[in-house]
């Protein structure tokens, strides 16, 4: 009796061991939140700041910030606000062109705001420090283990003792090992609650302008209130490496390709230095809570004379006939070296806006690169060929604007051009 139990035990020990190493990851290896990489045109400067990951709170918060060239060198001040409440810590962070970091900390779990500041203009970058809930499956695996290994420590005791009291813990680590496998192998159909809201009305955009002027920085504030209700709206969603990517075009077809910060809820502001006077189209692309991707349109008139205006990076683009409704490939070679960087996360951006003179056609096209989903690669990774394609779709006849972005040496390049669309024979 006292073997056949022993070796019973024995038994047990190798069925625990093997279900426990078969499985990947029971504890606490997961990841809890991710990085949250933004692009915010704070004053001149264009920026790309990630918050990384925090595990718990309190803890230490990296924020690792790049400047991209054209914008100047200096200080920022960054601090870590939880909701409602004075900010935690503070740190000042010189940067030059490329990456810079920042150390904070995080004190609670909640949402909070991480606060840029460069003396003039404000950034409030909402990010939340999430703590690990455990759902009700993951309790019953390790509920079952924990029970299991001590009826088998329970059992073993008795078996080395002898007698028929070790049926008892025996039967209890069968059960124990049944609920917890049982649990296990339910939990891929056991559903994830959805912390998402159903689909939201539409933003109303309004924009507005302090009397913009060629040659002065141009200090625009973009109101974001909601269709329905009329108040501010908070709950824009990262997409594409931005809260809200906006596009301003000038008469002659000179892109500012721009990321708003957010001064408050529902308040984002941005600068933009223009060169020509008239009248200036732009698009503003963002993602709601449950609410899709939006884009808004507004314009600004420009007072002023012309001035001199950027000029275009060096490169070749590349396209077939192109006609409307078929698909057609745009290839774009940043002439150089196979060392661009991944800019909002992507190769590469193409902005297409047309046919003119109405303008209904306004697209953001990506080139992605292989990063794994979910996230961005690596901005600092100057890695990426110079020849970039992209596929688009004209739903319509007529004269396009495009540009072709990708950045080199923390810098944006730009390439501007004009394409034509046939109409179907
Ligand atoms: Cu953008």
């Amino acid at each position: 009796m006292g073997t056949g139990m022993r070796r019973f035990a024995v038994w047990g020990l190798v069925v625990l061991g093997l279900v426990g190493s078969g499985t990947p990851a029971w504890a606490d290896g997961a990841p809890v939140g991710s990085d949250v990489a933004v692009a915010q045109t704070l004053g001149e400067r264009e920026l790309t700041v990630t918050v990384r990951r925090t595990d718990g709170a309190p803890a230490p918060l990296q924020v690792d910030i790049i400047n991209h060239a054209g914008g100047p060198a200096g200080a920022l001040r960054l601090s870590a606000v939880p909701a409602g409440a004075r900010p935690t810590s503070t740190a000042t962070v010189d940067i030059g062109v490329g990456p810079a970091t920042a150390h904070l900390h995080v004190d609670r779990f909640g949402y909070w705001e991480l606060e840029i500041d460069d003396g003039r203009h404000t950034a409030r970058i909402p990010f939340s420090v999430p703590q690990r809930v455990t759902p009700a499956w993951e309790r019953a695996v390790y509920g079952g283990f924990v029970a299991a290994g001590l009826f088998l420590v329970a059992g073993l005791v008795l078996a080395t003792r002898g007698g028929k009291l070790v049926l008892i813990p025996a039967t209890g680590l069968v059960v124990a090992l049944s609920v917890s496998v049982t649990a296990a192998l339910l939990s891929s159909t056991i559903p994830v609650v959805s912390t998402q809201d159903n689909a939201r009305p539409p933003v109303n955009l309004a924009v507005a302008a302090d009397n913009p002027t060629t040659g002065r920085p141009a200090e625009l504030t973009l109101s974001l209130t909601d269709s329905a209700t009329g108040r501010p709206v908070d709950d824009i969603l990262v997409h594409h490496g931005a809260l809200i990517h906006l596009a301003i075009v000038s008469p002659t077809g000179g892109l500012a390709h721009v990321h708003p910060v957010r001064a408050a809820p529902g308040d984002y502001r941005v600068q933009f230095t223009p060169t020509e006077p008239g009248r200036h189209t732009m698009a503003a692309e963002l993602a709601r809570v449950g609410g899709g991707t939006q884009q808004l349109r507004a314009e600004i008139n420009v007072a002023g004379n012309p001035l001199p205006s950027s000029e275009p990076a060096p490169g070749t683009i590349t396209v077939g006939p192109l006609r409307a409704g078929d698909p057609a490939t745009l290839t774009v070679d940043f002439a150089g070296p196979d060392d661009l960087q991944p800019w909002l996360g992507m190769r590469g951006h193409l902005i297409v806006v047309g046919p003119s003179p109405t303008q209904d056609v306004w697209a953001h096209v990506h080139a992605m690169t292989t990063a794994t989903a979910g996230t961005q690669p690596d901005e600092t990774v100057a890695a990426y060929p110079a020849e970039i394609s992209f596929t688009f779709t004209f739903p319509r006849p007529g004269r396009y604007r495009a540009w072709f972005q990708a950045e080199r040496d923390y810098a944006i390049l730009t390439i501007p051009t004009t394409l034509d669309v046939e109409a179907q024979p």
